[in-house]
């Protein structure tokens, strides 16, 4: 049985929502983040990254939530999570969940994780990267906004998983100091998110 390793609020809600979507057998182990967890001996033995989500299958462990995504999709083809059979299209998703992967939720990431970049004692640097995060966030959601999101859903019909995936990192955007007013598209595909079953079930497990 699948196990994710996932700590509330952070990116695995995406592969948490994913794996409900797929009807997944799996085991969600919470990780306590507010006091590191994630960085213990015997964590960096599951993920040497000390990050979340780590999937574990029976083949071994997955990382990288484009990873961990597109392996639920591809193991679970009855959900329709990925248009498989279309190059292009399955392409266009991996486009969207990689500018996810590496430039929104990096930008995010300059909140709370400068020292990823600079020293700790480099005060000003953390401060200075630390008040940019509103712009920078600002700025990846009018693309995604004008550019990238099709609607109803990311990638237009059908239901994919970029969809859990945009939904946990636009999850972040007040608490980034955005406002979200010019992304009315993004915000209702947030609001739709919220009345999933799978969304639902995974908000409660979070806020147990
Ligand atoms: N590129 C990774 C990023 C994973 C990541 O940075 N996760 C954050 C939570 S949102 C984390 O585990 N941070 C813990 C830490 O930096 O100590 C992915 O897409 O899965």
């Amino acid at each position: 049985m699948l196990k994710l390793y996932y700590g509330p609020r952070t990116i695995a809600v995406a592969t948490l929502i994913a794996l409900e979507e797929a009807g997944a057998e799996y085991e969600p182990v919470r990780l306590d983040m507010a006091n590191l967890q994630q960085r213990t001996p015997e964590y960096l033995a599951i993920n040497p990254k000390g990050r979340v989500p780590a999937l574990v299958t029976d083949r071994g462990i997955l990382t990288e939530t484009p990873a961990t995504l597109a392996y639920i999709a591809q193991t679970h083809p009855d959900a329709k999570l990925a248009p498989f059979d279309d190059p292009f299209a399955f392409a266009e998703v991996q486009s969207f969940c990689a500018y996810l992967c590496s430039t929104v939720h990096v930008a995010h990431a300059h909140k709370m994780r400068g020292t990823r970049w600079v020293k700790e004692s480099d005060k000003a640097a953390l401060k200075a990267m630390k008040a940019n995060v509103p712009n920078t966030m600002s700025a990846c959601f009018s693309m995604i906004e004008e550019e990238m999101f099709k609607g109803p859903w990311v990638m237009g019909s059908q239901f994919t998983i970029c969809d859990p995936y945009l939904f946990a990192i636009a999850s972040w955007l007040e608490a980034d100091g955005v406002d979200v007013t010019p992304f009315p598209l993004v915000m209702e595909h947030r609001s739709r998110m919220h009345e999933r079953d799978s969304v639902k079930r995974v908000m409660a497990m979070q806020n147990a």
